[in-house]
């Protein structure tokens, strides 16, 4: 994605926010924040087009993205930047705290940082002031921690374009990265890039653009602070350890030690420079050779958490996982009928040219009100679906919606209408507080709704944002399994949802998957490789994941067969 785009998008959603905070009309803060989406997700870059043409961009949002173009900030932005203090605005990044609580914060207990929010709330400065209550103290507390560990660890779409960046500006002979992010982590602490190349290649890493700060600059290692804050190692190593290095920094730690036991049960021992028997080295080059020569399968690095897959190994037990190839559709996508920025058919362009065999639109449904969702408008697009077929002989249109779940438990529209589509996804979008027993009851509801056929991104996680909910989640499963209902797993990369550890609990209660991409642009279709990770890291095979399922198989699931 063009960097140009995503710095005037971050602008112009800062300003938005700013908008918000000094009581903005709320219509005009979306139609900002709108637009904001549509220049991040456009496939063109901005500053070598007219911005005019990306969609919902007028004139007065053009005129401020031509003057960020020119000089990096706009006039209304750096005026509010100047009403608002810095210290409301960083406020205001704590999950759960509102515009006029940081106002109030600032003004008449001069807290001005998540930090300062913290020390007061501890040491009881904020105890008995009226609207903070003990559980809201208690909730601000935890967004302040929330926060911090965000400040550490970014979700994996943020550290895949990065590395791969890295990985492109740098000549070397072989290059990839290891660590967790090779093991396809939905977090990342920091970026493992392993190079066979001359030294050169540490001068040339130290110049790049995207390094904000040297930390560490060695012969072997160097590794640098980049401009995101996040920090990449970078590891020169010699061409017959290639193997053992991604081995062993690939990971994790509790691998390795398994794996180590396994050499030195006979006689051998494993380090990052090769599998050695006294002097001689016995493997070195290739990761599949230091494998083989202990006796076990290849692992692929998702399974690398020592959960069982050395034991496996051992046995050549282990299971033929789902690839990004498997994949014939993706049922769960938005279009700018609601907040998706692309057109239907602009979607559905881009859904073919990835060779899918079937493709469903799931636009929000009505009780999602900022959406302005009507059936009218849902049945007007179903038609332009089934126009749009014509052109499509290879690939299946499913016209699909995304409900909302009550807090009951119920969905949008009464089923005389939700039997009218393809595919039911239904998601959580508010009520995120319920206790753990009215969610749980409240998922085993749609679950047992004969219409609904996918629980989309179950625990309605954002990562570094919210919190998933609380649910009993074996009772849920048991629910799905017994109701034939998919959970999703969403493959938006701050979403992630569901986590790999709960993917592979439900499994074991005999769940189907869908891999959704939740795209909302058209780059995001390409999110589906982060939801393979998850599903990878949870064991599952093609057929536990319904969208690799052939047409009539899916067809038959979804009971429109
Ligand atoms: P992260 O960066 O927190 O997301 O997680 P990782 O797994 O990338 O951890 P990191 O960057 O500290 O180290 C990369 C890999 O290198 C790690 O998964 C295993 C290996 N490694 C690093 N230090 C050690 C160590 O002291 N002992 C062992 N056995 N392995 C290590
Ligand atoms: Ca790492
Ligand atoms: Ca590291
Ligand atoms: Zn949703």
């Amino acid at each position: 994605m063009a960097r140009a785009n995503e710095e005037a998008a971050a602008a112009l959603q800062e300003y938005a926010e700013l908008f918000a905070l000094t009581g903005g009309d709320a219509f005009r803060v979306r139609s900002y924040q709108k637009a904001a989406k549509a220049i991040a997700g456009f496939p063109e870059d901005i500053s070598t087009v007219d911005v005019r043409s990306v969609p919902g961009v007028g004139e007065a949002i053009a005129l401020k993205m031509e003057e960020f173009l020119e000089r990096g900030s706009f006039r209304q932005l750096d005026a509010l930047r100047e009403k608002v203090p810095a210290g409301v605005r960083s406020l205001t990044k704590v999950p759960s705290l509102g515009p006029k609580t940081a106002i109030m914060l600032f003004e008449e207990f001069g807290i001005d940082s998540p930090a300062a929010l913290a020390e007061a709330i501890t040491s009881g400065r904020l105890d008995g002031v009226r609207g903070l209550g003990a559980k809201t103290l208690a909730n601000l507390l935890k967004g302040v921690e929330q926060l911090e560990q965000a400040g550490r660890r970014v979700h994996i779409g943020i550290a895949m374009a990065l590395a791969e960046q890295v990985m492109s500006s740098l000549s070397a002979e072989r290059i990839a990265y290891a660590g967790s992010l090779r093991r396809m982590k939905d977090t990342i602490g920091d970026i493992d890039i392993l190079a066979v190349a001359p030294d050169e290649i540490m001068a040339e890493f130290r110049a790049q653009p995207y390094v904000a700060e040297v930390i560490a600059a060695g012969e072997k290692k160097t590794s640098v602070r980049t401009t995101t804050g996040l920090q990449v190692d970078l590891r020169v190593v010699p061409a017959a350890s290639w193997g053992a290095a991604m081995q062993y920094f690939t990971g994790s730690k509790e691998h390795n030690v398994t794996v180590r036991e396994i050499a030195v049960k006979k006689g051998w021992k494993l380090s990052e420079y090769g599998l050695f028997e006294g002097e001689r080295l016995i493997a070195g080059a290739e990761e599949e050779e230091i494998y083989a020569a202990l006796g076990m399968q290849w692992v692929p690095p998702p399974l690398r958490e020592d959960g069982g897959e050395v034991q496996a190994a051992l046995r050549g037990e282990l299971p033929e996982l789902v690839v990004l190839e498997d994949l014939r559709g993706d049922l769960h996508t938005h279009t700018n009928l609601t907040d998706g920025v692309a057109s239907l058919e602009d979607m559905v362009a881009a859904a073919h040219a990835r060779g899918y065999e079937y493709y469903a639109v799931t636009d929000h449904a009505p009780d999602l009100v900022m959406q302005r969702m009507t059936l009218d408008k849902a049945l007007e697009q179903r038609e332009r679906l089934a126009e749009l077929q014509a052109d499509y002989p290879g690939m299946r249109l499913l016209h699909g919606t995304e409900l909302n779940i009550a807090p009951d438990g119920s969905v949008d529209w009464p089923a005389e209408v939700l039997e009218g589509f393809d595919v039911c996804v239904a998601s959580v979008h508010s009520h995120f507080g319920q206790s753990r027993e009215e969610m749980t009851r409240r998922f085993i509801a749609a679950c047992e709704n004969p219409h609904v056929h996918i629980i989309g991104h179950p625990t309605t996680r954002k990562i570094g944002k919210r919190e998933g909910v609380d649910a009993d989640w074996d009772a849920v499963f048991r629910a799905a399994a017994r109701t034939g209902t998919a959970l999703e797993i969403d493959a938006y990369p701050d979403r992630s949802d569901l986590p790999s550890d709960l993917v592979r609990r439900a499994r074991h209660h005999g769940v189907k998957f869908s891999i959704d991409s939740d795209s909302h642009a058209v780059p995001h279709l390409a999110h589906q490789r982060y939801g393979i990770g998850i599903a990878q890291r949870a064991w599952l095979t093609a057929d536990d994941v319904i969208n690799t399922w052939p047409l009539e198989r899916l067809l038959a699931f979804l009971k429109r067969a």
